[in-house]
């Protein structure tokens, strides 16, 4: 099935480019302190060259351009100070008869997917006292990636929200989302949090992480499954985990299974609190401590990877095999040119050139177009597309001087080392 890139339809273009990545926040409800005026003036923030090359750019940016201040504001947290300030109220703290989950069959679940049933959408939640968030994300055709859906759950209703149509307005929930009365309920928020920023400028304050409770608890398991088994007796599958999210119309099974990760939450989150009330006789410091380590998962910034000369090296270490000079010279020429396509392309690295394919060409150093071609399988198709310029460069890895001693490893092997005109010696 081809799927059109939702990427087309986006109102703002995806920044790709290696600037940090700077707050989608131009609103802030619930402020106790003020947003910086880097967000709020609009002038200020048109002036961001958005096109250039950086870190050079960036730093030239910002010593032409900003006060240190304004540097300092556009990187923070746009929560930090409330988050920083938040306290537990004592009903959060205290002994709660669990609120069983209605039948999933009895339950409305509504689809999102315009701006008016999200301010109705809003509405409701600014009622209610707590509800459940969970994120479904596509990583593959895109190079930061794309939150796709979004989940919510009261103890009357589910909601599936189409977090691509509604990319430019979700922030609209920040209202909620950051109102300090309103408990979020999450299970695993790390790269949630992270999500919420990147694709729609949401912030969280006054999370519960399940997944954090489950562990104070030290319990066998920490996965979500594993909760709704012991907690709800029901058999979670997890087939659809990995599907790609971004297709519409939502078939009815994803979107059954896509409910299915926040209607259970807010009975999950009863039954926790409960439980680690109860693991030290009633005495709250463990449930407090759930929710501190809930708080600094909210605390998370959003950073977009950066590319430098050293950024090869991560992955280069997390390889057994030793590369010789000219494979290495071509491993990180390789992982330039994917760095640099993707951002272009809009793709993931892993779309443009797998991890094992890039080892694979930087290993063989293959002397023909044919041979780059014959280290994949199946062929990506930007790397058929430019194999000629990926030719260049392992050519160009080619060129350089082995070591001695990677030259007497090379004829031990079998190879015989040839002596250049100017002397050098050069490998096979
Ligand atoms: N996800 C992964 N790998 C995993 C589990 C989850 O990439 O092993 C991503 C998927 O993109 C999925 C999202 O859409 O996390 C949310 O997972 P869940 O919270 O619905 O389980």
């Amino acid at each position: 099935r081809n799927i059109t890139r939702p990427q087309m339809k986006f109102k703002e273009k995806v920044d790709n480019s290696n600037i940090p990545f700077v707050p989608k926040i131009f609103i802030k409800p619930n402020a106790t302190k003020p947003l910086p005026s880097y967000f709020t003036n609009k002038q200020i923030r048109k002036e961001r060259p958005e096109d250039l090359d950086v870190p050079a750019a960036l730093a030239d940016f910002i010593h032409q351009q900003r006060t240190q201040e304004h540097v300092e504001d556009m990187f923070a947290h746009p929560y930090q100070h409330e988050l920083d300030h938040l306290t537990v109220p004592e009903r959060l703290l205290s002994k709660t008869e669990p609120q069983m989950f209605r039948p999933m069959e009895e339950t409305k679940c509504s689809f999102i997917d315009t701006l008016e049933e999200l301010v109705a959408l809003n509405e409701t939640l600014c009622k209610v006292s707590e509800f459940a968030v969970d994120l479904e994300h596509h990583s593959y055709r895109s190079f930061l990636g794309l939150t796709c859906l979004m989940q919510i759950s009261t103890r009357e209703q589910d909601y599936i929200i189409d977090s691509l149509e509604l990319r430019g307005e979700l922030y609209l929930l920040n209202e909620v989302f950051t109102d300090p009365d309103i408990v979020k309920v999450f299970h695993g928020a790390d790269s949630d949090i992270e999500w919420l920023q990147k694709d729609l400028g949401l912030y969280v304050v006054n999370m519960f992480d399940t997944h954090q409770a489950s562990r104070a608890l030290q319990h066998a398991r920490h996965s979500l499954d594993h909760l709704l088994q012991q907690l709800c007796h029901v058999k979670s599958d997890k087939r659809f985990q990995l599907a790609d999210w971004r297709i519409r119309p939502l078939p009815e099974e994803m979107f059954e299974y896509a409910r299915a990760d926040t209607h259970y939450l807010l009975y999950i989150y009863d039954r926790l609190r409960g439980e680690l009330l109860d693991f030290n006789h009633g005495q709250p410091a463990l449930l407090q401590s759930v929710w501190h380590k809930s708080k600094d998962i909210s605390l998370k910034k959003y950073s977009k990877p950066i590319f430098t000369e050293e950024s090869y090296q991560d992955l280069q270490k997390r390889q057994k095999r030793a590369f010789n000079t000219q494979q290495l010279s071509a491993f990180r020429l390789l992982f330039a040119w994917r760095d640099k396509l993707g951002r272009q392309e809009d793709e993931s690295t892993g779309y443009v050139l797998p991890n094992h394919m890039m080892i694979k060409i930087a290993e063989q150093l293959p002397k023909e177009p044919q041979g780059i071609i014959a280290c994949c399988n199946p062929v990506p198709p930007l790397v058929r597309q430019q194999v000629i310029e990926l030719h260049l460069l392992v050519q160009q890895a080619r060129e350089m001087p082995l070591l001695k001693a990677e030259i007497v490893a090379q004829t031990k092997k079998g190879f015989t080392p040839i002596k250049k005109a100017d002397g050098s010696l050069f490998g096979p």
